[in-house]
């Protein structure tokens, strides 16, 4: 089905992707734009080449975790800018996990920025752009029928299976994972069956990623905050991911390892480009 074939339905457009129907009944495919906001919206740019290498990270990522059985959308690659995934109806939360303090955190409780968290933190938040998101608790999630305490506690412990699995992964390859965003959806298997799955993307969009050495932000960070370029902090992270976006794998996400030597020289010319761009902001 080619991308602009008129059969394919639009089901709906969102900031960073556009879902249509998929091919068979329970599918969906996901195109994945250059769209950059931060600020819901306030702040928009058009970056060439984000949609391709945010397609390629979130299917490596999905498959890797469809590999140690958790269960997310992804099905497959279909090309540079769209995956297959399960037809899930969405739940309208957005769930946090935090190991790091930074962002909002920081803000909220006046932390220092960069200071580990003496544990884990989940946090919820609904998914309203036009409210700005707010954080709500379990208390406002199952009083307005959002989703269900079984339905809060099996995305809670899929969140700290994901952190703890991507926490090492990322670590293996100098990055430390910040703070990530989840969203998670309901799959009907059949009339009376029904599991919670991983869903939208997990990318440098909705992950905060640092250079394990040199503290450099590497993710959409460097978009909200004017640090450089954002597809030199995305390319490294693919790099040393093994990620090779520019192939229309098919099945899972695959490709090229670069050697650990290129990935590093990378990553220090993008740190080189950070503290560039912080000495000129101040
Ligand atoms: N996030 C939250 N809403 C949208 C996104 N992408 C992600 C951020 C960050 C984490 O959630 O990318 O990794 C926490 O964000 P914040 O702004 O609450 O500190
Ligand atoms: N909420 C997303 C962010 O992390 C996108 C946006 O705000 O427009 O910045």
């Amino acid at each position: 089905m080619s991308l602009f074939s008129p059969k394919r339905k639009k089901l709906y457009e969102g900031k960073a992707k556009i879902l249509y129907e998929g091919p068979e009944p329970g599918t969906v495919i996901t195109y994945f734009k250059d769209d950059t906001t931060a600020g819901n919206g306030a702040k928009k740019e058009q970056i060439s080449g984000k949609g391709v290498i945010n397609n390629a990270i979130s299917a490596f990522l999905m498959a890797k975790l469809n590999e140690i059985g958790i269960p997310s959308h992804f099905i497959k690659k279909l090309n540079m800018r769209e995956q297959l995934v399960a037809h899930v109806e969405m739940i309208p939360i957005e769930v946090v996990v935090r190991n790091i303090a930074a962002g909002s955190l920081v803000k909220r409780f006046g932390l220092e920025k960069g200071k580990a968290l003496p544990r884990a933190i989940v946090e919820y938040y609904l998914k309203k752009d036009e409210l700005n998101d707010p954080m709500v608790s379990e208390e406002h999630i199952t009083a307005f029928g959002l989703a269900s305490l079984p339905e809060i506690d099996e995305m809670y412990s899929l969140a700290m299976r994901i952190n703890d699995y991507l926490s090492g992964m990322f670590l293996g390859v100098g990055l430390r994972l910040i703070d990530f965003k989840l969203e998670f959806g309901r799959q009907f298997l059949s009339e009376h069956e029904m599991r919670i799955i991983v869903a939208d993307e997990i990318s440098p969009d909705n992950c905060r990623l640092w250079d394990a050495k040199t503290g450099a932000s590497l993710d959409k960070d460097i978009f909200r905050q004017g640090l450089g370029d954002l597809m030199t902090g995305y390319r490294d992270i693919a790099a040393r991911l093994g990620v090779f976006p520019d192939t229309a794998g098919v099945g899972e996400a695959g490709g090229d390892i670069l050697s650990m030597a290129e990935a590093v020289e990378r990553a220090g010319a993008n740190a080189a480009l950070n503290k560039e761009a912080e000495g000129a902001a101040r």
